[in-house]
């Protein structure tokens, strides 16, 4: 099968960063197409940048439908156009933070997100919500690294993002850690050894599902909200 994995910002070392750790995770026979829109932000840090980023995102899957994709990643952690894609896509796709989010439902009662900046926060809460999965989510907290300095993987960086992981876990109680940012998808087997408790990924989670989704037959439902977009006066979906 292939899956197409969508980084929704434009830099490409991150979208390298999300096709490793999506083919180290991809089963036999699962072809990964990683790719980012030419233009839009070049990351995405909380919710103007996210409305920014979203024409590009569906100009990726609208293309991916028509190659005949078996399913869509969304690999921006604020699930950037998630709804819009499905009513776009008949092919499944999946939000590396609801993905996560489930994983770490199913792996521990209590889990605790650390994302990048504090305005990323209130996305997350949001759709922690309306996913209904506030109440297994003890607290979404920041390590105030900006996105595109997790390309240098500086040490300060990681250090701050562990020093979040401790806090969770022992300020808030936290059984396992999300980490919410595409762009620290490679960190997650180190930090899950160093702090003796599940830290989960995202992409890696997405994938997944993604292949199981496929495996299952399921595709995303055209009845009601993800019904595909009419044809409007000035011709099919003309926005
Ligand atoms: C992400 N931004 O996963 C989010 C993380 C964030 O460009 N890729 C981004 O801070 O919301």
């Amino acid at each position: 099968m292939d899956i197409l994995v969508v980084n929704p910002n434009t830099t490409m070392a991150m979208t390298a960063t999300i096709r490793r750790a999506a083919e180290r995770v991809a089963a036999p026979g699962t072809r990964i197409v990683a790719v980012n829109p030419a233009a839009g932000p070049e990351s995405i840090e909380g919710f103007y940048d996210e409305a920014l980023a979203v024409p590009g995102l569906l100009a990726e899957i609208a293309k991916g439908e028509a190659q005949g994709m078996a399913a869509h990643v969304i690999a921006c952690f604020d699930d950037t156009g998630l709804d819009a894609a499905r009513a776009l896509a008949r092919a499944p796709v999946v939000g590396i933070g609801e993905a996560a989010f489930h994983a770490a439902s199913l792996v521990a009662g209590r889990f605790a997100v650390v994302t990048t900046l504090a305005r990323s926060i209130p996305a997350i809460e949001f759709n922690l919500r309306k996913y209904g999965l506030a109440s297994r989510c003890a607290r979404v907290r920041a390590a105030e690294v900006p996105v595109l300095a997790l390309e240098a993987r500086e040490a300060e960086a990681c250090g701050r993002i562990e020093a979040q992981i401790e806090a969770a876990r022992r300020d808030d109680g936290a059984e396992a850690i999300v980490l919410g940012c595409a762009g620290m998808a490679e960190l997650a087997t180190e930090l899950t050894a160093r702090h003796g408790l599940p830290v989960i990924d995202g992409v890696t989670a997405a994938v997944a599902l993604a292949e199981a989704l496929v495996r299952l037959g399921l595709r995303t439902s055209k009845v009601g909200g993800y019904a595909a977009p009419l044809p409007k006066r000035g011709g099919a979906g003309s926005g």
